[in-house]
């Protein structure tokens, strides 16, 4: 088991890797080599990582078409996830899910789901096979706030604490549902008070802190493997792009998204780390190796084949 201060520079390492991993794919989809939806995770790294840090292999993560964090922290390596993103075969999905379908049977990544909130109700069905297994597996499921919003969100919840399923729902709450911000879709702004209806344990938390969430996260997980049932967390959080590649974000209010800039998790537990007494050697050695893995993923993307059609066919139900 790691110490606390191994732990920091491990998820460290693996936020700065999807923070890169994110900025190279913004490049190479300004270029034209990655097409239709994108959607980045920048600002948002410390809950993925957070949270999947307490899993082990056999368990589950599920997670919305703003998957690439998860799929990163999960496992999934820069060089899939980068081939998935330019439509190669030798992306993660073999190029026929693209940004939005990430997916890993070896590591139990069951997506990257562009239907918002209907992957909730999976979830569920995820965490019912574990119990039925009684393999003490657990499901992280993670949604936006917007899916809260959801008839699927609903479903997957009451069926999860009807039957006392492991499985943790994790409120992404990054403030806007696209466009629309919080307080116009939700009439309430504690989106834990969903949790009532469902007589399910919940927490709400504020999510910059990688650590934070890693322990609030702990928690939940211990109690799904201990058989004691679903947890709701509500994390907020905040993302520093807009919607997606083609929302320039001009919806917010002047001068926050600079507020929350100051406030980068990555550079708050760069400082932290620094504290624990981490050298800038040490921590300029990760930036670089990270560059590198990435410099390397873009190339393996670019230079690896496009499926065949005959191939593609075989994907095809007629
Ligand atoms: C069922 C469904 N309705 C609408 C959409 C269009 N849509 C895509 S993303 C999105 C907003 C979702 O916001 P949120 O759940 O807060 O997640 P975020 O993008 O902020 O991470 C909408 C409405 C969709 N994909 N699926």
């Amino acid at each position: 088991m790691q110490n606390q201060k191994d732990r920091l520079f491990t998820m460290y390492e693996k936020m700065l890797l999807i923070r890169r991993f994110e900025e190279a794919a913004a490049k190479a989809y300004a270029t034209g080599k990655i097409r239709g939806f994108c959607h980045l995770y920048i600002g948002e790294e410390p809950v993925a990582v957070g949270a999947i840090q307490n899993l082990e292999a056999h368990d589950y993560v599920i997670a919305t078409y703003r998957e690439h964090g998860h799929a990163l922290a999960r496992g999934i390596s820069p060089r899939e996830a980068m081939a998935e993103l330019f439509g190669k075969s030798t992306g993660c999905s073999k190029g026929l899910g693209g940004s939005m379908h990430f997916f890993s049977r070896d590591l139990n990544f069951m997506g990257g789901h562009g239907i918002v909130g209907g992957h909730v109700a999976v979830a569920t069905g995820l965490a019912f096979a574990s119990k039925y297994r009684k393999d003490h597996g657990v499901t992280l499921c993670f949604v936006g706030e917007g899916g809260t919003n959801i008839g699927g969100f609903y479903e997957g919840l009451t069926y999860a604490s009807l039957w006392n399923l492991p499985v943790v729902f994790i409120i992404e709450n990054n403030l806007y549902a696209m466009g629309t911000p919080l307080y116009r879709s939700q009439p309430t702004h504690d989106l834990t008070a969903k949790a009532k209806a469902f007589n399910m344990v919940s927490e709400r938390i504020d999510a910059l802190s990688v650590e934070k969430v890693y322990q609030t996260v702990k928690k939940a997980v211990t109690r799904a493997r201990a058989g004691l049932g679903p947890t709701l967390l509500e994390m907020i959080t905040y993302r520093f792009r807009g919607h997606s590649m083609s929302d320039p974000a001009k919806y917010r209010p002047e001068g926050e998204l600079e507020k929350m800039k100051e406030k980068d998790p990555l550079d708050t537990t760069h400082a932290k780390l620094k504290k624990c007494g981490f050298t800038d050697a040490q921590l300029e050695a990760v930036g670089a190796k990270i560059e590198e893995q990435i410099i390397d993923a873009v190339n393996f993307a670019e230079t690896s084949p496009e499926l065949s059609y005959e191939e593609m066919q075989a994907s095809v139900f007629a």
